[in-house]
């Protein structure tokens, strides 16, 4: 196992939009194996192959309190959305960044497992937020795009600086 780099905003490869899976295969397999050990080790509570610079359709998710119930969702599609919450957020492409974006309360996710079976999986609270933020990298979206255009200028003013400090 192996953990993979974590790609920072703006990279513009976070604004990608990742590509169907159609081969359920080894070497995807080993990828959501890398990409949960970078989860937990970030430590997170998912992660999308954009965020490693892998541009397919797969999420790894364990929102759980026990860190025991990890999720692998490829191909993942919301098929049914509703309600509202406003939810603080933050991201590992977006570290030491946190603000309040509002996302639907309640989701049904249609997805794929590791062995091409259809799964469905209904989600509220912080899974269900989760899947969104995750299924919005696949979309090459990062969770600052839905604040306001005065923030988003201000957090790449900070990164940028922060960049320059570490540099
Ligand atoms: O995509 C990512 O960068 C992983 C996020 C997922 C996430 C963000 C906001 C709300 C739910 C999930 C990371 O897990 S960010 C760290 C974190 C951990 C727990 C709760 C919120 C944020
Ligand atoms: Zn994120």
């Amino acid at each position: 196992m192996s953990l993979l780099p974590i790609l920072r905003f703006p990279d513009p490869r976070l604004k990608r939009v990742a590509t169907r899976i159609e081969a359920l295969d080894d070497s995807v397999r080993r990828l959501a194996r890398d990409m949960a050990e970078t989860m937990y080790e970030a430590p997170g509570i998912g992660l999308a192959a954009t965020q490693v610079d892998v541009h397919q359709r797969l999420i790894v998710i364990d929102a759980s309190e026990t860190r025991d119930q990890l999720l692998i969702l490829v191909n993942p599609e919301i098929i049914q959305q509703d309600g509202a919450q406003l939810c603080e957020e933050g991201c590992l492409s977006v570290p030491g960044i946190y603000d309040k974006v509002e996302r639907a309360e309640h989701v049904l996710v249609r997805y794929q497992d590791l062995d091409g079976r259809e799964q469905i999986v209904e989600a509220v609270g912080l899974l269900a937020v989760c899947l969104q933020h995750e299924i919005d990298h696949l979309q090459g979206r990062v969770f600052v795009e839905h604040l306001s255009q005065l923030k988003q200028v201000r957090i790449k003013s900070k990164l940028a600086k922060q960049a320059r400090i570490t540099a």
